[in-house]
């Protein structure tokens, strides 16, 4: 049905109301019970409603406020991790160390992880042939709204000694142009937040493009100047580092 091509961005993931249930039901049952009493068919039905028969291209964040209301979760101090090109590996540090958490283990990172949505303005139904591209269709779209929204608060609840994972095997680590630089820098509440701690890693067998030594990451070492929030950078830190050598032992950089 070519008729409903109209868009350049991946559809609606298949089975998407199924996954999104079970995914709440594994998380608030399994994952974190501190959640518990969590209504997944309301959470379910919230999400859905948010972008339902509405035009995928005007988004906005009032749209999933219903959804947020009904989740409403904290994360305990000094146990936020933020990431930019860095999603697989921020992800197995936060498994390792089991209570610390990125956006996706939070309970609405968790369960739109990887997911694609999207509805159309004259339909009851989701569109699993395609949904708009946040570059070259809109980036006023539900899934860059509903990720963008969780981002700002996700940042805005921090409190403590935060951390940032970043990608030193690209150009620039830190990059003001991506969420975390966009977003989440900017919504750091430096009455609660004491210190962003950066750790920089580089991929092994990948020659390191940039380090905390770098202008990017003096760029963001000034942002955080100017917002009054203590801010340290590390090259490699261990805990990520053996995370790596797990998985390739045999690189010279894990001797
Ligand atoms: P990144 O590694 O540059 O981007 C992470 C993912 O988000 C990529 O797949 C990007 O798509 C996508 N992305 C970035 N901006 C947008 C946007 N406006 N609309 C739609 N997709 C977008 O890292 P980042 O710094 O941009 O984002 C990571 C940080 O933000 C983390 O600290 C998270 O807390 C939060 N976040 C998480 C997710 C997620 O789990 C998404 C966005 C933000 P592309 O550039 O590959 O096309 O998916």
């Amino acid at each position: 049905s070519s008729q409903l091509m109209k868009w350049n961005g991946t559809g609606s993931t298949a089975h998407f109301q199924e996954i999104v249930l079970e995914r709440c039901y594994n998380y608030t049952q399994l994952v974190q019970p501190a959640l518990r009493d969590r209504d997944c068919q309301k959470i379910r039905e919230a999400f859905r409603n948010a972008f339902i028969s509405k035009d995928p291209c005007s988004a906005t964040e009032e749209d999933y406020h219903p959804l947020m209301k009904l989740v409403n979760q904290t994360v305990p101090c000094d146990k936020t991790v933020f990431w930019s090109k860095t999603k697989k590996l921020a992800h197995q540090y936060t498994k390792v160390q089991r209570e610390m958490f990125t956006l996706e283990d939070t309970l609405l990172g968790y369960i739109a992880d990887d997911l694609s949505w999207c509805g159309d303005a004259g339909s009851h139904e989701m569109n699993y042939q395609s949904c708009p591209h946040w570059k070259k269709d809109c980036s006023n779209n539900f899934v860059s709204v509903f990720w963008g929204l969780l981002s700002k608060r996700f940042a805005a609840n921090a409190c403590g000694v935060v951390q940032v994972v970043l990608n030193g095997s690209i150009s620039n680590a830190f990059d003001g142009k991506s969420t975390f630089g966009r977003v989440e820098v900017h919504n750091l509440n430096p009455m609660k937040v004491h210190t962003l701690q950066a750790w920089v890693i580089h991929d092994l067998g990948k020659f390191p493009s940039d380090s905390c030594s770098g202008s990017s990451i003096n760029d963001l070492s000034w942002i955080m100047k100017q917002r009054n929030i203590k801010f340290t950078c590390q090259d490699n830190y261990s805990s990520v580092k053996f995370l790596q050598c797990v998985k390739k032992p045999e690189d010279s950089s894990c001797r």
